[in-house]
């Protein structure tokens, strides 16, 4: 480099060199010199930060060579030829140097930091928090694989209904208590029909759209969340339902007996189920019936099962259930001379409760994730009939 530069120096003309000398007009520069110096500061920065500061001192808008730059301007066309290239070449390689020390700082800084970072390929990975399967979701997935296995298809439905389908098709008249607003969450405005537009109080509406949908023969469970405008220890304005609805030719209540009965059986995962059939009233079904099972009260704690004439055997009343009333079948557009069928509703939460321990309803909906991680289900355990449902049992 130092040698290229004497080189030039000595090419040029004698006469040239007499222009130049020190004491006339326009002094010689000594840019070569400038250059050398410039970047020889710049191969001895000893990190990236000193390197920007002489970047800035160098090339920056105050910089000394961005400074030589800006005479040019002010010199005469014959100076600028001659001065022109030599601040070009001396910003040149400033340039150069610079980009050539950054990267061989950035090297180095890379080079340090991979010899002294130590990964321990042993280390056990850090610990990520697994979601779990709700006790509502893990029961409303086990009622669809026990249902299945009996031939039930699951059904849906909306979850703001117009009050015909949610009342009036289910034999519930203008005068029902049901239909109070104390009890029934309304929207202001007015369904396609006139009636109200409301939250669903029930499943039951899903089951009269699939009647009116897909008419008979029909096998179907409804599970979904219904509404009431109720809240206490027991009640919350939100809950989880499952109705199953059979229809056919010759269908009654000894099939439903079985059915409830094998559902049961399969849900409680023990076969010493004894089922109690009470007489009772629903607007939809006729006749009514309520359906308790027998339990017995071991250290206050529920299990279900055992038999009626056990000491501190109680029953419990868990399902409400008939035969779909006739008027119901005909507004679902049914004839109720050819078909007949059973219906049962029963709380999904409920369920919940009974068969994996929980006291309180009001935690289901509170999304507190201690609650979740004591009582949730692993997205492993899916429930199966050969398996078991229980994922926990
Ligand atoms: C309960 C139990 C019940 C039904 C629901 C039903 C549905 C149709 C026709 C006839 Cl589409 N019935 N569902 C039947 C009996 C009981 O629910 O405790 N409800 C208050």
């Amino acid at each position: 480099m130092i040698r290229r530069v004497r080189l030039r120096f000595a090419a040029i003309a004698p006469n040239e060199r007499r222009k130049n000398q020190p004491g006339k007009a326009n002094k010689q520069v000594d840019y070569a010199a400038i250059g050398r110096e410039a970047v020889s500061r710049i191969q001895s920065a000893d990190d990236l930060g000193s390197l920007e500061s002489l970047r800035v001192e160098f090339l920056g808008k105050q910089g000394s060579v961005s400074g030589l730059l800006k005479t040019l301007g002010k010199l005469s066309p014959d100076e600028r030829k001659d001065t022109g290239p030599k601040i070009h070449a001396l910003r040149e390689s400033v340039t150069d140097a610079l980009a050539l020390r950054k990267q061989a700082l950035e090297n180095a800084e890379l080079e340090a930091r991979l010899s002294s970072e130590k990964l321990d390929m042993s280390l056990p990975a850090p610990e990520s928090a697994p979601g779990s399967i709700h006790p509502v979701s893990q029961v409303l997935d086990e009622l669809a694989e026990i249902f299945a296995d009996l031939g039930f298809a699951v059904a849906s439905g909306p979850e703001i209904e117009d009050d015909w389908h949610n009342f009036t098709a289910l034999n519930m008249p203008e005068s029902h208590p049901a239909r109070a607003m104390h009890d029934t969450f309304y929207f202001p405005d007015a369904a396609p029909d006139g009636g109200r537009m409301l939250l669903r109080t029930h499943t039951s509406p899903v089951q009269v759209r699939t009647m009116q949908e897909q008419g008979a023969p029909l096998r179907i469970i409804a599970p979904g969340r219904v509404y009431r405008s109720d809240s206490d220890a027991t009640h919350t304005p939100m809950f989880h339902q499952v109705e199953g609805l059979v229809i056919d030719r010759d269908i009654h209540l000894g099939h439903l007996k079985w059915t409830l009965e094998t559902f049961l059986k399969a849900f409680f995962e023990r076969e010493d189920i004894v089922l109690r059939l009470r007489p009772s009233y629903f607007p939809f079904t006729e006749p009514s019936v309520e359906v308790d099972v027998g339990y017995s009260r071991e250290a206050n704690r529920r299990s279900v099962g055992g038999s009626g004439d056990d000491p501190g055997h109680d029953w419990m009343e868990l399902l409400g259930s008939g035969m779909v009333n006739a008027r119901v079948l005909e507004m679902s557009g049914l004839d109720p001379n050819e078909w007949q069928g059973f219906a049962f509703g029963v709380g999904v939460d409920r369920l919940a409760m009974l068969k994996y321990g929980m006291d309180d309803l009001r935690p289901f909906f509170d999304g507190d994730l201690r609650w979740l991680r004591h009582y949730g289900f692993s997205s492993f355990d899916q429930p199966t009939l050969s398996a078991g449902v229980g994922a926990r049992a």
